[in-house]
């Protein structure tokens, strides 16, 4: 009773979003000062964190249609509440050693949380089969997309937090000054070729074109997993639409470097998909005979990977959890199909890294 009435007062807060720039600035200061600013950061974190952790907390024990008290849900609500319990039971940093205790702290954190995107994917499936295929319910979808985006704030805060003062030279924590969608596109291309020649036994080959040189400051992480994704579905539709033909068309990849956006084009030749099929690609609720034939790989997110051997084939939570990640620093990632022919998917990211974290989708 006394938890619960500590994150409803906790919720009753708003989390404090942060911008590109300020993360940046602050692992810039790290590298000058490390202890100060390494204190500084624990100091606020122990106030963010439990606000950010008690609205999922409590929002998890409030969720509809019995969601809630799926054992899945409730799985991760008890991880939410214990690193609430965590946080807030812990004095606030006031020196080095209570820092090094601090981050000690969100390690373990952290850790705990890592197959949270699983557990709740399997609380939804749950849900699902007991409800029957009809609720594909818009309260369920933003709730997960608030849900999905406000962990990736936390994770992000907290894996900032971690890597003050450390990494190559152009980073300051998890951000990168200098990041090169191009130097990213190519490892994509590679790992996901890689992929389709494992699955497939052949794979189109990738042309990337455009501003190849540019850099802007963004998390390295978050780009390649939206490139991942993108990639794997365009080579799988070409492959899987040109299966007899003597030559794959080629994926092209395109980057444009713009005042505001820098913007990445994939475009395959991969067959489209119907327009009527579009509001699949971005829900997380679809029973196995909807699954869009297209969007059937995704990254490290997929709900089991334990079940399904085959990497090629996920649940279908990449793409809207791509689009998640885009969102998160005011950017966007849309579709258009064209059917019988093609999909290009637009990668928009804010390159001026003034935009604020997203927190609530
Ligand atoms: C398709 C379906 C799709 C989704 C996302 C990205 C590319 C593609 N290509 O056919």
């Amino acid at each position: 009773a006394a938890l619960h009435e500590e994150i409803v007062r906790h919720a009753a807060r708003r989390g404090t979003p942060l911008t590109i720039s300020e993360l940046y600035k602050f692992g810039k200061r790290a590298l000058a000062t490390p202890a100060r600013t390494r204190l500084q950061s624990a100091q606020w974190l122990h106030g963010e964190l439990p606000v950010r952790l008690a609205h999922r907390a409590r929002e998890l024990g409030e969720l509809p249609y019995g969601l809630a008290d799926m054992p899945s849900v409730r799985e991760v609500r008890e991880m939410y509440q214990n690193s609430f319990c965590d946080i807030v039971e812990s004095s606030p940093p006031q020196d080095a050693a209570d820092e090094e205790k601090f981050s000690e702290i969100l390690g373990r954190i952290r850790t705990r949380h890592d197959d949270v995107v699983k557990l709740i994917a399997k609380g939804v499936i749950e849900l699902k089969e007991f409800c029957g295929k009809g609720t594909t319910d818009l309260e369920i979808r933003s709730f997960l997309d608030r849900f999905y985006m406000s962990r990736i704030g936390i994770r992000v805060l907290m894996s900032h937090h971690l890597a003050l003062g450390g990494g190559q030279p152009g980073m300051a924590g998890v951000i990168n000054n200098a990041c090169r969608p191009a130097d990213l596109i190519e490892q994509a291309i590679q790992a996901t070729r890689s992929l389709s020649y494992q699955h497939y036994g052949e794979s189109a080959t990738v042309e990337l074109r455009g501003n190849t040189s540019l850099e802007f400051p963004y998390i390295d992480a978050h780009l390649y997993l939206c490139l991942f994704e993108l990639l794997k579905n365009s080579l799988r539709a070409t492959v899987e639409t040109h299966r007899d033909a003597a030559e794959l068309p080629p994926v092209r990849v395109i980057v444009a470097d713009g005042k505001e956006d820098v913007t990445i084009k994939i475009s395959d030749e991969g067959g489209g998909f119907r327009r009527s099929e579009m509001k699949g690609v971005w829900t997380y609720l679809f029973t196995t005979a909807k699954l869009p034939a297209k969007q059937l790989f995704s990254l490290e997110d997929r709900c089991d990977r334990t079940n399904r051997p085959d990497p090629i084939a996920g649940f279908g939570y990449g793409l809207p959890l791509s689009r998640l990640y885009a969102r998160y620093w005011g950017g966007e990632l849309g579709l258009s199909s064209m059917e019988g022919y093609g999909t290009d998917a637009y990668l928009h990211l804010s390159k001026l890294g003034d935009k604020k974290e997203c927190l609530t989708a």
